[in-house]
């Protein structure tokens, strides 16, 4: 344990206040983007990438909300998804990320494919159930850690299954939980 508070401490102390608020979600934004300015490396250690799959790695849960480093690896995805009507912030701490946007049909047909953004170091994406369902990847040639902060915490999400052309139900895991692996199926 490190006796002066760091980026992250500092961060954790502010978000439940600014959470608490649920109009204000460019305050969020503006703490997890001097977050990301600050450069600071004390989400390495909840860094644990995953050869599997891009891996989901909790630095704290409460009520209120969830914050968790995803780690991409080159080739890995995730599934076009929703966020269970929760509010979804994403801050970029290493390499660079695409979101493909996707418009859900109102009549229950196949989703539309809506824009392509990519988010650099430092740069914050915010997205809601209202504004659609994305799909995130790193962006081509290197890997990425992300910095997710989910308000309420999202325990499952719907995702679209391209292969089967349906819309499934995902339970959402942790590969570690405060830095620790958890065991597989936990
Ligand atoms: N919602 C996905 C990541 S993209 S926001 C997840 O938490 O696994
Ligand atoms: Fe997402």
């Amino acid at each position: 344990m490190n006796a002066q508070p760091t980026a992250l401490d500092f961060l954790l102390a502010d978000l439940d206040t600014a959470l608490a608020d649920v109009k204000a979600a460019a305050r969020v934004t503006r703490l997890l983007e001097s977050y990301a300015a600050a450069r600071s490396e004390d989400w390495r250690r909840f860094a644990l990438f995953d050869a599997s799959s891009y891996s989901r790695n909790l630095v704290r849960r409460s009520d209120l909300y969830e914050l968790i480093v995803l780690c991409w690896s080159q080739g890995q995805r995730s599934p076009i998804h929703d966020h269970a009507g929760q509010r979804c912030w994403m801050a970029v701490l290493d390499g660079a990320v695409r979101e493909s946007m996707f418009i859900p049909d109102p009549a229950g047909g196949r989703l539309r494919e809506g824009a392509v953004r990519e988010f650099g170091p430092g740069r914050v994406a915010f997205i809601t159930d209202e504004a659609g369902w994305h799909r995130i990847e790193p962006s081509a040639g290197r890997s990425a850690v992300t910095l997710h902060l989910y308000s309420r915490p999202i325990g499952a999400c719907r995702i679209y299954d391209e292969a089967r052309e349906a819309v499934v139900e995902r339970i959402m895991r942790y590969h570690s939980i405060g830095g620790l692996l958890q065991p597989v199926g936990a």
